[in-house]
């Protein structure tokens, strides 16, 4: 029987309120959960959003974070897909096999630990975290990454292969699998499409090099800040426009894309999370047959708005969590690109940094041509 272990975590008390290191105790797993000791996690801006209290289901105090990878220390009962020792990826979209979900083989979404894990607790409803006053802290999508050693369920974790890098193991818990499957999974890119991407951080860059892997003929990006416009040729995009500069007086970001492309875009993606440009990318779409991933997070209480004829002419409007990936059947594929050299994580790290300065790492998010931190712990 295992210990509970003493752990650096960044705690979140407070929306608002700055995160605090300290050391906390991380319980056993019981049965059908893991230990991990986190080694890398990745800053994304999902755990700001949620710091920063905006997002209205966000609950307090938590261990935030949901991009990492590390080594599993120790397993509760009747753990079967992982042991001590291996070196594994947090998945904030389980994979439990046998829901309706699971099952059905329409999505990646699975209902295991949905109501748990949306409320902060395990699957029997408690923390495994506490402070120092013995206060218990609350788990964050089923991962809790900023915290040395963490405790997630079976379901949501998958072990991959110990030669991959475990910085770039972590990458493939959130950004670039969401954009890459986005392209190759949800949308399902085929060779001489034309895609045009609203938002060039980690996630719309992987969606460029998912349609670049598919062989698209057109790849726009679009971003209102220059300084992502370097990352272009090196993730296959063939065009960048800056609707704030690019666009002359009687264009919009439309009905410029309709002009080059011949009439609209095969595939478009929001990757921004801006409910106008999410407007715009369906609006660019080919009449007929155009569809339109969303994959940004909006804000909360913000709505989508079009006019219904642009359904009727036949654009798609749909949306993509985590790339349509199931985390458990296919994280081990995506390692395997990852180290054929067919998809790019490691050109995502732009910022490396110790875990306790992690106030600096959410700092980076900040900075127009950062993409990724990963902190070390
Ligand atoms: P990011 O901030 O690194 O990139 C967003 C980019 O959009 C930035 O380069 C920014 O300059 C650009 N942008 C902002 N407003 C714009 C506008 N009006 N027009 C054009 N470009 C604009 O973020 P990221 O990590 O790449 O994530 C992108 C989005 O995807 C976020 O909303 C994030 O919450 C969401 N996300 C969704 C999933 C999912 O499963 N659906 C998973 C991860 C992230
Ligand atoms: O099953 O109801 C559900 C929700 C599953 C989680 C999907 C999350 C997608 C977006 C998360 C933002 C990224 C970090
Ligand atoms: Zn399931």
């Amino acid at each position: 029987q295992g210990k509970p272990v003493t752990s650096l975590a960044a705690v979140a008390y407070e929306a608002g309120k700055p995160l605090s290191l300290e050391e906390i105790t991380v319980d056993v797993p019981k049965a059908h959960e893991v230990r991990i000791q986190i080694k890398k996690t990745a800053i994304c801006h999902t755990d700001a959003y949620t710091l920063s209290g905006a997002d209205p289901e966000g609950s307090f105090p938590c261990i935030l974070g949901h991009e990492g990878a590390g080594i599993v220390e120790s397993v509760g009962e009747g753990v079967t897909n992982v042991k001590p020792g291996d070196h594994v990826v947090a998945l904030y979209t389980a994979e439990c096999g046998k829901c309706k979900f699971c099952r059905s083989g329409k999505t990646n979404l699975c209902g295991a630990v949905r109501a748990t894990q949306g409320k902060g607790v395990m699957p029997d409803g408690t923390s495994r975290f506490k402070n120092k006053n013995g206060e218990p802290l609350l788990h964050f999508m089923g991962c809790s990454t900023f915290s040395e050693y963490t405790v997630v369920a079976d379901v949501s974790v998958v072990a991959v292969d110990p030669t991959a890098p475990l910085e770039s193991a972590c990458l493939l818990g959130c950004g670039v699998t969401t954009g890459y499957g986005a392209a190759v999974k949800t949308a399902d890119v085929q060779k001489g499409d034309t895609v045009a991407i609203f938002g060039a951080g980690t996630v719309g860059l992987s969606v460029a090099q998912g349609a670049k892997a598919r062989g698209a003929s057109q790849i726009i990006l679009i971003d209102i800040n220059d300084s992502k416009k370097k990352y272009m040729n090196e993730f296959g995009a063939t065009a960048y426009i800056n609707p704030t500069k690019d666009l002359k007086e009687d264009e919009t970001i439309v009905s410029k894309l309709i002009e080059m492309t011949g009439g609209g875009l095969d595939f478009t993606f929001d990757c921004t999370g801006n409910v106008k440009v999410m407007r715009d990318a369906l609006e660019s779409c080919h009449k007929g047959w155009g569809v339109s991933v969303v994959i940004g997070v909006a804000a909360s209480g913000q709505e989508i708005s079009t006019r219904p004829f642009q359904l009727v002419t036949g654009r798609i409007w749909k949306g993509s969590a985590f790339g349509g990936i199931k985390g458990r059947s296919e994280m081990g594929g995506l390692v395997k690109d990852y180290q054929k050299g067919s998809l790019k994580v490691d050109e995502f790290i732009t910022n490396r940094r110790p875990f306790v300065e992690i106030d600096e790492g959410f700092r980076d998010l900040h900075t127009g041509d950062s993409l990724r931190t990963v902190l070390t712990f």
